[in-house]
């Protein structure tokens, strides 16, 4: 039986592009799980009500129901452990890469892309995700994206720790992806599915190991749907 995955989805139901999401869609891949996924939209709350809470990814697995794309990872690793998503003592490691691309990350990223993702989400979503991330960044989205011409070099600058990872590694998982990977390739997948702005420069690094990364799993990134 598979997995039901509440995903959120744009007006086109077939752009998916939370951050969250996508970090379980690769988790489930890398184990091999057959994963239905039901497109969700922000205001559909009712529809994710049975969670008992109101962001997604939630997942449904039989009478199971899981959120938190990093509880549903634990809960994905325990249940299903072979193959690992974390490998050995890779879930405490896990933890600082998850809390850094959930604080640092997709903050630097929004600035780039939120104005951008208004135009793709439903248009019944508009008012709600308009007046929710202003009041969450005290400025119009227009605002809080404009100049991100001048800004790229800086933001560029942040993800100088993962480009001296993969100067000795592939993968942050090391020789193989792991969680790691789908954490920061989830958050990438982010704005690659919603804006044409060019967030990575082609030459860095971390741009080769993503492009990689969207070839796993049968391609499973490169195939996904973007605005
Ligand atoms: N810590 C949560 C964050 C989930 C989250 O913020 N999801 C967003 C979609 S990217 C959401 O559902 N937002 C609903 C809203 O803003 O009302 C996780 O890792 O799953």
């Amino acid at each position: 039986m598979s997995i039901i995955l509440y995903d959120l989805a744009g007006a086109d139901p077939a752009l998916r592009f939370s951050p969250y999401c996508w970090r379980t869609r690769f988790a489930l891949a890398h184990k091999g799980l057959p994963v239905e996924t039901v497109p969700w939209r922000f205001t559909e709350r009712e529809a994710i009500a049975f969670s008992g809470q109101n962001r997604v990814p939630v997942i449904r697995d039989g009478e199971r129901v899981v959120f938190d794309s990093w509880t549903i990872a634990g809960y994905l690793e325990e249940t299903y452990p072979a193959p690992s998503i974390f490998g050995t003592g890779g879930q405490a490691h896990a933890q600082f890469i998850n809390a850094w691309a959930d604080s640092v990350l997709v903050n630097a990223i929004a600035r780039f892309i939120i104005r951008d993702l208004l135009d793709v989400i439903h248009e019944k979503d508009r008012d709600y995700f308009r007046s929710s991330r202003e009041q969450r960044f005290g400025a119009t989205l227009e605002a809080v994206q404009e100049g991100r011409a001048g800004r790229i070099a800086a933001f560029r600058e942040i993800l100088l720790p993962l480009r001296l990872v993969l100067r000795r590694q592939a993968w942050f998982g090391g020789d193989a992806p792991s969680y790691a990977d789908h954490i920061l390739a989830g958050t990438l997948m982010w704005p690659r599915s919603v804006s044409r702005f060019e967030l990575l420069d082609p030459s860095d690094p971390v741009a080769s190991w993503f492009d990689r990364v969207l070839d796993l799993y049968g391609g499973l990134g490169r195939s996904a749907a973007c605005a």
